[in-house]
């Protein structure tokens, strides 16, 4: 397979790559745009890009909004209780049916790696079952991680801790916490702690639900990255959500950082799902509630974005479209300077990469030939245009083709490549 007329992120120039055996076999420049030939994939200028990845979402509760209430008040706590009365109905086909129908929609959007979150407060831990189950049968198909993440809180839950590590028995790959959930400060503490022996024990990696609330107070991010740095353990560990920090002082900030640099703790922002979540107990000023993303990015901390919800207890919009997830990162989070323009799509794609550990990603030679192309030449236009996933490439075979869009009526401008 051969592309030509691509355009590849920080550089103006068109590139020819060439794929053997599903790998990059060359990557070379071009001097000037090339005709077609057979068998060729015409670029056009665009973005080809590595995929997309979704680092944060949660497949097992995907796609049940108002089953069988809706959440009226828009709080996290309760699509916590509505998720509660939606966990009884949950079996195998369930999962199934929506983790595949959510996933069908990722891929169709660019996403060729996943970690997803799977409730470990059930006793049937069929959640856990059902998704590492998928993650096998997929392997071939698309990078799936599955973290155990006990909603109900490890240690505040009944049985919630042999639950935990019960899930990491089955075959999680991650493990979770929810640590201001948890009845008690003592408790949350105790639970971070927990959760990185039981990494250190089951080999895993670390993503922790992290004081996804407006509460100042709240700072078990502390806790958790000077957990990581004493036991080296950073680049494994992330942090989501963070919301706290949005409402924490800047003189705290300013000396959080420090830690939070030197463990190299990596961090996942959801900002549709903050925007809709928190704030949600202000009146007038109303807090955005996203964690400082810009500031992360500034201090060259590693921070992604992940999607959190598709149609489910806690946000009944998403579709899929990791490129609108950025545009409300970029707004909300005024990052809106050309400077961030510039590096915007690192956060959907080698920041994720990083999060999740994975290997061989990247448009290098000798990498497994995983890519997309983007309507768009940039960062910038890919993101001001929103524009569509034309082609997405994975181990050298096409997964997904797009046209793009032509007016039929009269000729506007054409594209000349
Ligand atoms: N559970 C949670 O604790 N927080 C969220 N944002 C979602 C589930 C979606
Ligand atoms: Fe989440």
């Amino acid at each position: 397979m051969q592309i030509i007329n691509a355009r590849l992120r920080h550089s103006n120039d068109l590139h020819t790559l060439t794929i053997k055996e599903g790998k990059f076999h060359s990557i070379e420049t071009q001097a000037e745009a090339l005709p077609e030939q057979n068998d060729q994939i015409n670029a056009h200028g665009n973005l080809v890009c590595a995929p997309f990845v979704e680092p944060h979402i949660h497949l097992d509760a995907a796609l049940t909004a108002g089953e069988p209430e809706w959440n009226q008040s828009g709080t996290l706590f309760e699509g916590i209780e509505r998720w509660r009365q939606r966990k009884p109905m949950l079996n195998e086909a369930d999962i199934r049916k929506r983790a595949l129908s959510t996933i069908e929609l990722l891929v169709q959007n660019g996403v060729q790696a996943i970690r997803t979150h799977a409730d470990t407060t059930d006793p049937s831990l069929i959640g856990i079952r059902t998704l590492c189950a998928l993650r096998d049968e997929l392997k071939d198909k698309i990078d799936l991680q599955v973290v155990a993440f006990p909603q109900d809180g490890m240690l505040s839950y009944p049985n919630g801790l042999a639950l935990m590590e019960e899930s990491l028995q089955i075959g999680a790959d991650v493990v979770g916490g929810i640590p201001h959930f948890e009845y008690t400060r003592e408790l949350g503490e105790k639970s971070v702690k927990t959760l990185l022996e039981l990494a250190r024990k089951y080999d895993c990696l670390v993503d922790v639900h992290c004081d996804e609330i407006d509460d100042p107070n709240s700072r078990f991010l502390e806790f958790l990255a000077c957990e990581a740095l004493f036991h080296d353990m950073g680049p494994r560990v992330t942090a989501s959500h963070t919301t706290a920090m949005h409402s924490y002082d800047n003189a705290y900030c300013s000396k959080l950082f420090r830690l939070l640099k030197n463990s190299k703790i990596n961090f996942i922002s959801c900002p549709t799902e903050s925007i809709h979540l928190q704030g949600r107990f202000d009146t007038y000023p109303k807090r955005r509630g996203v964690t400082r993303v810009k500031e992360l990015r500034e201090a060259n901390i590693n921070v992604c974005l992940g999607q959190d919800s598709i149609f489910d207890p806690w946000y009944s919009l998403g579709n899929g479209k990791l490129l609108r997830t950025l545009d409300y990162a970029m707004h909300i989070c005024q990052m809106m300077g050309y400077q961030d323009y510039a590096r915007a799509l690192d956060m959907i794609t080698d920041n994720s990469a990083k999060t999740m550990c994975l290997e061989g990603y990247g448009i290098e030679v000798g990498n497994p030939a995983n890519f997309i192309i983007l309507e768009g030449f940039d960062d910038y236009s890919v993101l001001r245009k929103q524009g569509e996933v034309l082609l997405s490439v994975r181990k050298g075979e096409i997964i997904v083709e797009r046209q793009p869009a032509k007016i039929l009526s009269q000729p506007w401008v054409s594209n000349s490549l």
